[in-house]
């Protein structure tokens, strides 16, 4: 038996004007419960240090980039690193992260995988970008995310670590079945993911009564299908307006839920994740490598 404990650590709403440090330490406070739960490997929402301002029109510069991290580590999220060496635990932190490289500024919707002695061994930048560019003032509120970030360049990856492979994804990425194929191509075993979802889809309402389904269906479809567990923290509640839902929740390779969040605040769900079930379902029903054969699609998968 292989077993990691891990956990979702669900955040409720983080406040317009609530400081770094405010999320910081609400991060810490879920770590140390989860840490004395017995989880090694601790899952933050997307975008866990900041109100999701994709929903709302920002149209000045200075302001739009004060919900982005000029670099991972920080000193405003240090203190979080310092409490996963402290108490031995690694975690996945959902983050908006502005780039000055040689492409010259770029933002991303990004995460970052850390080891337990506070390491970061992986780096995702969000690939499906969900929402528009150009704002929708009819809307109640909107999803600026293809006005305020770039497609993700750093591909599907998965990471070596905590004796296993982990993958990233995030939030709409979780509805693509490919995301998750990408990442059991790579012997993935574990996708962590974090996730803001409203329960209101203004342009969709008929989708409303379906949003919490839905978010099961796809994480539970994606895990069974990939033979992985899939671990999915919601940035939950009222923020800044907008009705988040929870659901964070840890899902079996069976595609069975394990753990589910019952508040839509702080909370952590916490699961011990046998690594010997994804190796069952991998030989016995997805055995990608003898049974999936790229011909079989015509070039196109
Ligand atoms: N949020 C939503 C999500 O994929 C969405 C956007 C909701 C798209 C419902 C389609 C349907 O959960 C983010 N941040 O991607």
């Amino acid at each position: 038996m292989s077993l990691i404990t891990v956990a979702a650590a669900q955040m409720g709403p983080v406040s317009p004007g609530e400081d770094r440090r405010s999320a910081v330490d609400r991060c810490i406070a879920l770590m140390e419960q989860a840490a004395a739960a017995g989880a090694e490997l601790v899952v933050f929402p997307e975008a866990a240090l900041t109100p999701f301002f994709p929903h709302w029109l920002i149209e000045d510069e200075d302001e739009l980039d004060s919900y982005f991290e000029t670099a991972m580590p920080n000193p405003a999220v240090e203190p979080l690193f310092a409490a996963a060496r402290r108490l031995g635990v690694g975690f996945h932190l959902g983050y908006c992260e502005l780039d000055r490289g040689p492409a010259g500024k770029r933002r991303f919707n990004s995460a970052v995988l850390v080891d337990r002695q506070g390491t970061i061994v992986g780096a995702y930048r969000k690939i499906h970008l969900p929402g528009y560019a150009e704002p929708r003032p009819h809307e109640p509120f909107q999803n600026l995310e293809k006005r305020y970030f770039s497609v993700g360049d750093l591909g599907f990856r998965a990471f070596d670590a905590f004796g296993t492979r982990i993958g990233i994804l995030i939030c709409n990425d979780r509805r693509w079945p490919e995301s998750y194929r990408m990442l059991a191509l790579q012997g993935a075993t574990i996708a962590v993911l974090g996730y803001n979802t409203p329960r209101h889809h203004p342009a969709f309402p008929e989708s409303d009564r379906l949003v919490v389904f839905h978010n099961h269906l796809s994480m539970q479809a994606g895990a069974y299908q990939n033979a992985m567990w899939v671990v999915g923290a919601a940035k939950a509640g009222v923020e800044a307006g907008v009705d988040q839902i929870g659901g964070s929740c840890v899902v079996a390779p069976s595609g069975e839920v394990v753990a589910v969040a019952e508040t839509e605040g702080d909370e952590i769900v916490v699961a011990a994740v046998d690594l010997d079930l994804a190796a069952q379902y991998r030989a016995h029903v997805f055995d990608l490598a003898a049974n999936r054969r790229p011909e079989h699609y015509g070039g196109l998968l």
